[in-house]
């Protein structure tokens, strides 16, 4: 079960964050409101939320999943895989050791963003992307097994993040889409399908036994509704403007 989050309040240089999405320019003032809903919903899921302030330095730094691996036994700061988002790890460390002594930090040549990689329990996927390399993944295994952990490798060929396109539910359940549909790491779990036309909800988020998932994915909510989970839909079109989903956007803690 989660305890905390720890979120940012995006910056009004959020319209120059990084894209691929095509969607067009995100309205702040929508991304505001949507972010403080974000919050309500986590709350309403019992964790007790952290709010940074804004980085207007930093367009992407609402992205906040990305600078940290959070386990039960140890917080692991990344190095961010892209120049304009590398000094968003600066300050997290100050903010993390309020909640853990065991502090770790990848280093260069290793590049990893924490998008890239998901817990299942006390194994962690990480996958190998434009973001997160293998050097970077190395150094977070090491890290994951000095703490009686482990971790294996994900190749990814299309997407920007492993949990753009997956995200474990707990009881064996695994929502995938796309090109991790067919990843044999996977063929173990129960896989819940995302088709590809709402492939965007596969970036979904189980928070003490309720799933949050973007609004606006029929399909995709019957599906993990039927699978037993109790859905909260979200609004983040905003933040989909800047290929951002709905784990992006906090970090979770114990
Ligand atoms: C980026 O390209 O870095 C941001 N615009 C989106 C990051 C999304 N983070 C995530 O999927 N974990």
């Amino acid at each position: 079960m989660f305890k905390r989050a720890i979120v940012r309040t995006p910056g009004e240089s959020m319209l120059s964050g990084l894209t691929t999405a095509k969607l067009g320019l995100p309205n702040y003032e929508k991304a505001l409101v949507q972010h403080a809903e974000y919050i309500k919903v986590l709350e309403e899921c019992g964790l007790k939320v952290s709010i940074l302030e804004k980085n207007e330095q930093y367009p992407d730094s609402t992205f906040v999943e990305d600078v940290a691996l959070l386990t039960k036994e140890c917080a692991i700061i990344t190095k961010l895989g892209t120049p304009s988002r590398s000094g968003e790890t600066v300050e997290i460390k100050n903010e993390l050791s309020d909640y853990y002594t065991n502090i770790e930090k990848v280093r260069e040549p290793g590049i990893v963003e924490a998008g890239d990689i998901m817990m299942v329990g006390s194994h962690f996927y990480i996958g190998i992307s434009a973001r997160t390399n293998e050097s970077g993944a190395g150094q977070v295994i090491e890290y994951l097994e000095k703490y009686g952990m482990s971790g294996t490798l994900v190749k990814l060929d299309k997407m920007l993040h492993l949990k753009t396109g997956v995200a474990y539910l707990e009881q064996n359940n695994l929502v995938a889409t796309g090109e991790l549909l067919t990843k044999e790491e996977f063929q173990n779990f129960n896989i819940l399908k995302i088709d590809d036309d709402e492939s965007y909800a596969a970036n979904c988020v189980w928070v003490n036994d309720r799933v949050l998932i973007p609004k606006g994915y029929p399909k995709a909510r019957v599906t993990i509704a039927s699978a037993g989970y109790s859905t909260i839909e979200v609004e983040v079109s905003e933040f989909r403007k800047l290929d951002g989903g709905l784990s992006c956007l906090s970090l979770r803690l114990f």
